[in-house]
């Protein structure tokens, strides 16, 4: 769609979009019993990553639309998706979503103008001056044809080196144009879309350390020197090697402190059961103990589609069925309708069965390794569990232990061996000996169902 007519589409529409924010500001209300709704309550929005190719699944988008007052198009306002060849501009996917999202009285991140990454060759290829002109245009382009139609932007995004030094990271921009792109970009964005909140995401920044340190510190020289930043983005991708870490709300503090909002960008948290519940909780009040704190954004709907799903990091299970994460978050919201709203899918007394799977490498050497897959029943009892495990073509699996397999190809679905019924939030698991035949990948776990 060109921006002209996008601009002349957004006219048109524009009474219809007014109606729904209506309708969602009128839901929200009467009764705090979603995550949207709830986060209102706290003057906050709550957001999640979407990908377009997704909005034809039902449960997906009910999902969406019922849960979730701002989305972040996961992957389709990035380089690669939106300028793959220089100068020709393509919004087809990100037109979805943000079209989709208005309609339903929901607010847009826009992700992300420059960044190392899912950048296209051409752009690698260009001199200083040609890539300084074609960074430019294309924050010029995406914001032109966003205009007044996103609430922040990640105009830099991961920009600093991980480990202690603070140093910025080698990409096509920092190496040509030198430490003030992130500036050239901030203003250029500025002038593009005076409206947008402008923001600095990254992460591994959550808490006190080097890399949050240097950001802190580009943060307070721009407000110094009247560089337009608006917004940090603190990324906020969990597990057992990154910890949601105890000084979590000071940093978010510190920063709010320099002037600028903080958000949280792209939470997800590997786990399951309470421990995955109490790390969501534990960030969701760090954000409402930040005044400057406007919004959360999980990295997806559901485990199914994690960019981690084997760690099932999100909300709601496979099934889409809310999970105790779900409860946690909404409660610290102060929302009302869990746990135990007669209804809600995944509530105790609600009959359905549910279950999560996670999966962990417990021993490793040249040839082969252990996994070991958890399966943990969700508010209900089971009396039986299914998961699937997709190995790398070149594995195979010469024993395996506490379930039992069935071979297709590659994929090999496991029912228990003697351990099919567990209380509700119990766990189990199966392990087995996998050879690598020359490849190290990890497998894949799939949704877990049960009865
Ligand atoms: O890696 C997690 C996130 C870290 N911060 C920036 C985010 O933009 C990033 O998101 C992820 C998406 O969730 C993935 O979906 O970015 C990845 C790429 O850097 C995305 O993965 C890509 C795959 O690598 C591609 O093979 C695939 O074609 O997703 C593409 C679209 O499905």
């Amino acid at each position: 769609m060109s921006m002209t007519l996008r601009r002349l589409s957004r006219a048109a529409t524009a009474g219809l979009v007014a109606a729904a924010a209506l309708t969602a500001a009128a839901h929200s209300a009467e009764a705090a019993d979603t995550l949207g709704s709830a986060a209102a309550g706290q003057g906050r929005y709550f957001g999640t990553a979407v990908a377009a190719s997704h909005l034809g699944e039902a449960d997906y988008t009910a999902t969406l639309d019922r849960e979730f007052s701002s989305v972040t198009p996961e992957n389709e306002m990035k380089w690669d998706a939106t300028e793959p060849s220089r100068g020709t501009f393509t919004f087809t996917s990100a037109d979805r979503i943000v079209d989709h999202a208005q309609s339903k009285g929901m607010d847009v991140r826009g992700h992300t103008l420059v960044w190392h990454s899912q950048l296209p060759s051409w752009v690698g290829s260009l001199g200083a001056s040609d890539l300084r002109t074609a960074m430019k245009d294309h924050i010029n382009g995406l914001m032109g044809h966003y205009k007044g139609e996103i609430h922040s932007w990640d105009v830099v995004n991961e920009a600093f080196q991980d480990g202690g030094s603070g140093a910025r990271r080698s990409s096509p921009f920092q190496d040509k144009l030198g430490d003030g792109f992130i500036e050239e970009a901030f203003r250029t964005a500025r002038a593009a879309d005076p409206a947008a909140k402008l923001c600095y995401n990254d992460y591994n920044t959550d808490g006190v350390n080097a890399k949050s340190n240097a950001v802190y510190n580009m943060v307070k020289d721009f407000k110094s020197r009247g560089v337009p930043i608006d917004c940090v983005g603190f990324q906020s991708h969990f597990n057992s090697n990154s910890p949601v870490p105890s000084d979590y709300r000071q940093n978010l503090q510190r920063f709010a402190d320099l002037g600028v909002d903080v958000q949280i960008t792209e939470l997800d948290i590997e786990g399951s059961g309470s421990a995955q519940a109490a790390d969501y909780t534990k960030v969701v009040e760090a954000c409402l103990a930040v005044d400057r704190c406007t919004g959360m954004t999980v990295w997806g709907i559901t485990d199914k589609y994690s960019w981690r799903s084997s760690g099932t990091p999100l909300l709601f299970d496979g099934n889409y069925q809310e999970k105790p994460a779900y409860d946690a978050v909404l409660s610290a919201l102060g929302g009302s309708g869990d746990p135990g709203d007669p209804g809600d899918p995944g509530d105790p007394g609600d009959g359905t069965a549910s279950c999560t799977a996670t999966y962990t490498r417990t021993a490793d050497w040249n040839s082969g390794y252990n996994g070991q897959v958890t399966i943990t029943a969700g508010d209900e009892p089971i009396s039986t569990w299914t998961v699937t495990v997709t190995l790398p073509a070149q594995q195979s699996v010469s024993s395996l232990w506490n379930g039992t397999p069935t071979w297709n190809g590659n994929v090999m679905t496991v029912k228990p061996s003697w351990n099919g019924t567990l209380a509700a939030g119990a766990s189990t698991g199966f392990g087995f000996t996998a050879a690598k035949n020359g490849s190290d990948a990890a497998p894949t776990v799939g949704t877990c169902t049960a009865s």
